[in-house]
């Protein structure tokens, strides 16, 4: 069968464990002498063929330029490209495409609002909101802009089990919060925040919120208009899609008020040297030529998640959740961080008198790629006072079968470690 056809042909089945995986073909192959157990997903998803040859196949007959060219390619690229756009609008049930600006990750698209929005809406006095287990992505940007505008960063403070309490946030909601910027799930904690309820209570002191999404939308199916986030973030690559992808969704009324991020092409009406307008959003926040064929991969990667569909992708998730929590918690000297009641298939854990990195080093060798450290929330590993943890996060192509050898290599870790 032709290589196509295979993968239309596996395609079709919904969730059928040894086709998916057949999709992942690094999954195939072997890290220092062992079939690779990647668990290290909440840092990047590995990517599907269906993606590995949009992209290709976008190189190969279709490359050009964007919005610019009368002739042939040109025009076919753009509509690709913006045929994607109006793929992630449905994907995140944005109102209009436009409302969908392309960044090239989470971490631009939070620092384009916290410059955009921040320099429009900050001064002296006021304040911005986020919490205590925020991803430096969610913090620094901020930080930055309250220095520049003489606005304060507050922090909703997290709880023992990771969790976020609602009347510690709304004590915190005050006259002069100006935005609220939250994690919807936690990549260190894998907490699911109860960001409807957070979003509610904002809105009702007329307080506008984003929320980061980076480690949700690989998980749970994103509404944006029906969670009414004013701004929702997210990167492709740990959604199944290529680096240097990201979506920002923005309300429409914010988009207009807000002033451009970066100047350039593409960006603009009219230039003279005496002044220049700008084109309306989204191309507004959209300087310089994108990221083109990471953009028609990360359509793929949608169309990928639509067609195995969240539902069947979370059952198998919560399986290896609870498999591996049973598992791991019953092991003497491992310690979980972060027990939330809703959470996402993120463990971490910390092993009695053995540091992160030494025992995500001996799981390395045994082919177990976990990540070690302090995941990009320095904040939240000092509230516990810990320097870092041992995290493994599961995708929908993980198995029983990988997270037992997690525990058993566990094992085998602690062993040589502690002794
Ligand atoms: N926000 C959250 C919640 C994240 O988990 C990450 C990346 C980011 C923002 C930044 O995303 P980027 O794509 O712009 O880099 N998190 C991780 C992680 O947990 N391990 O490696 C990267």
């Amino acid at each position: 069968m032709a290589f196509r056809e295979e993968i239309a042909v596996r395609s079709e089945n919904r969730f059928d464990l040894e086709s998916i995986r057949a999709d992942f073909p690094i999954l195939d192959r072997m890290v220092r002498g062992n079939p690779l157990v990647y668990l290290d997903n909440g840092a990047s998803s590995q990517k599907p063929l269906q993606v590995i040859e949009a992209i290709t196949e976008y190189y190969l007959g279709t490359h050009a330029n964007v919005h610019r060219g009368v002739h042939t390619l040109s025009q076919e690229a753009t509509d690709a490209f913006e045929r994607a756009r109006r793929t992630s609008q449905s994907f995140l049930n944005a109102g209009s495409a436009e409302e969908v600006i392309f960044t090239s990750g989470t971490t631009e698209a939070i620092n384009l609002v916290a410059n955009s929005f921040g320099l429009r809406f900050l001064g002296e006095g006021d304040e911005v909101l986020i919490s205590g287990m925020e991803h430096h992505a969610n913090i620094v940007p901020w930080q930055m802009i309250c220095a520049r505008t003489g606005a304060t960063l507050n922090i909703i403070p997290v709880e023992d089990d990771g969790t976020i309490s609602l009347e510690k946030y709304a004590s915190l909601l005050t006259e002069r919060t100006r935005i609220v910027s939250v994690v919807h799930v936690s990549n260190t904690l894998g907490t699911i925040n109860p960001v409807g309820q957070m979003i509610r209570m904002a809105h009702e002191r007329g307080i506008p919120v984003l929320l980061d999404g980076a480690q949700a939308v690989p998980h749970m199916k994103i509404d944006v208009r029906a969670l009414d986030a004013d701004f929702y973030v997210t990167s492709g690559h740990k959604m199944l899609g290529p680096t240097g992808t990201g979506l920002l969704y923005g309300k429409m009324e914010w988009l207009h008020k807000m002033e451009p991020y970066q100047g350039g092409g593409e960006m603009i009406e009219r230039v003279t040297f005496e002044k220049t307008t700008y084109a309306p959003p989204p191309f507004k926040f959209e300087a310089g030529t994108p990221n083109i064929a990471g953009f028609i991969g990360l359509e793929a990667a949608m169309q990928y998640i639509q067609r195995i569909g969240y539902d069947a992708m979370r059952m198998q998730e919560e399986k290896i959740l609870q498999y591996a929590t049973e598992r791991l918690s019953g092991i003497k000297g491992v310690r979980l961080i972060g027990t939330a009641p809703e959470k996402v298939s993120v463990i971490s854990f910390i092993v009695d008198g053995a540091h992160p990195f030494d025992v995500g080093t001996i799981l390395d060798q045994q082919g177990i790629a976990v990540r070690t450290g302090h995941h990009c929330t320095q904040p939240l590993m000092d509230r516990y006072c810990i320097p870092g943890t041992v995290r493994a996060s599961f995708a929908f192509y993980n198995t029983i079968e990988e997270a037992e050898k997690l525990a058993t290599s566990l094992e085998r870790a602690i062993s040589m470690l502690v002794a």
